[in-house]
């Protein structure tokens, strides 16, 4: 008698780059959305007789999904942030959650620093202005921005994309300062030239505002009327960590009453909808979600993601476990 075992089901949620997922054919049946991410719905489906799955940010991995899936054992998060999922459900399911931190470090804080460049030197600005035929001679004062060099850049969240934002501000000749949920080493700081802040020293002693901070119950709404109210009117904000944890609302009329000068973000709060009052000013910069979007990130965070998957089928532990 042939006893024919049925392969365990993984779920891959979304598009990765290069053709990591034929490392699983020989060990699983592979559900693979090729083209495009999953919606919610689909998902909640597809979910329900999954061993493991890889996850993207706009997927809820909620308790839900959780207790309708009576067999998964991985849940492989393709990002570092996993706001998108109950972790401390899933532990308490005995469910190993996973994600792809530092290998895309260096592209997120390379956004950072493009998006810091492109709002003080009003770079897209520029792009529109000669693009529709509006830029009629050089002028000594036209679209002035303000230098990097020499001014003050808070750090929110220092972790490893906070760090190398540190690394490369230090060769702008910044002064960099950070706020964080636990003082990084002496080491750290003194390598980075870094000094540790609160976050209403962060809020009033910055020129230039870099959000890289999770998003969990503390973190959210952090930035609302009050904080905006704390900062320099002169003030650039970058948001490249979690949308909720800026008020948008509140975002908005800080804009509209100039609290602040600029905003750069990555993220939203509800995305992929964005207020039609960001779209509409010219110191807002929005882009869609490119933190870590390059080809080298993103090839390394699905390599990374299918790993997990493997080590935990032959009992391995992962290199990136969240606690
Ligand atoms: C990803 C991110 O693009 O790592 C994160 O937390 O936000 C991004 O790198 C996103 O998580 C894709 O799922």
């Amino acid at each position: 008698i042939r006893i024919v075992q049925r392969m365990e089901k993984v779920l891959i949620t979304g598009p990765l780059i290069g053709d990591s997922v034929s490392r699983l054919v020989n060990h699983f049946r592979v559900e693979y959305s090729k083209n495009e991410v999953m919606n919610q719905t689909a998902f909640s489906h597809a979910v329900k007789d999954a061993w493991g799955i890889v996850t993207m940010t706009s997927l809820s991995v909620d308790r839900h999904i959780i207790d309708s899936s009576p067999q998964l054992k991985v849940i492989s998060n393709l990002g570092v942030g996993c706001d998108n999922i109950d972790v401390s459900y899933a532990q308490s399911k005995g469910i190993t959650v996973t994600n792809t931190p530092d290998v895309l470090s260096e592209s997120t804080a390379e956004m950072a620093m493009g998006l810091l460049l492109a709002t003080s030197r009003r770079i897209i600005e520029g792009d529109h202005m000669v693009k529709a035929g509006g830029f009629s001679g050089w002028k000594v004062d036209l679209l002035l921005g303000s230098e990097l060099n020499g001014k003050t850049l808070g750090i929110l969240g220092c972790g490893s994309i906070g760090q190398a934002i540190a690394r490369i501000a230090g060769d702008f000749e910044m002064q960099v300062q950070y706020c964080n949920r636990s003082r990084l080493p002496d080491e750290v700081e003194t390598r980075l030239h870094l000094s540790a802040v609160d976050f209403d020293g962060l809020l009033e002693k910055s020129d230039f505002l870099v959000i890289t901070t999770p998003l969990n119950k503390e973190s959210h709404h952090l930035f609302d009327l009050k904080a905006f109210e704390r900062m320099k009117t002169s003030a650039i904000l970058v948001n490249i960590g979690r949308g909720p944890v800026i008020k948008e609302v509140d975002l908005i009329a800080a804009l509209e009453t100039n609290l602040i000068a600029a905003v750069a973000l990555d993220v939203f709060e509800m995305p992929p909808n964005v207020a039609e009052q960001l779209k509409t000013r010219v110191n807002v910069t929005l882009t869609p979600h490119l933190g870590s979007a390059t080809t080298e990130a993103r090839s390394r965070m699905s390599d990374l993601v299918i790993n997990a998957i493997l080590d935990v089928h032959e009992g391995r532990v992962p290199d990136y476990v969240v606690s």
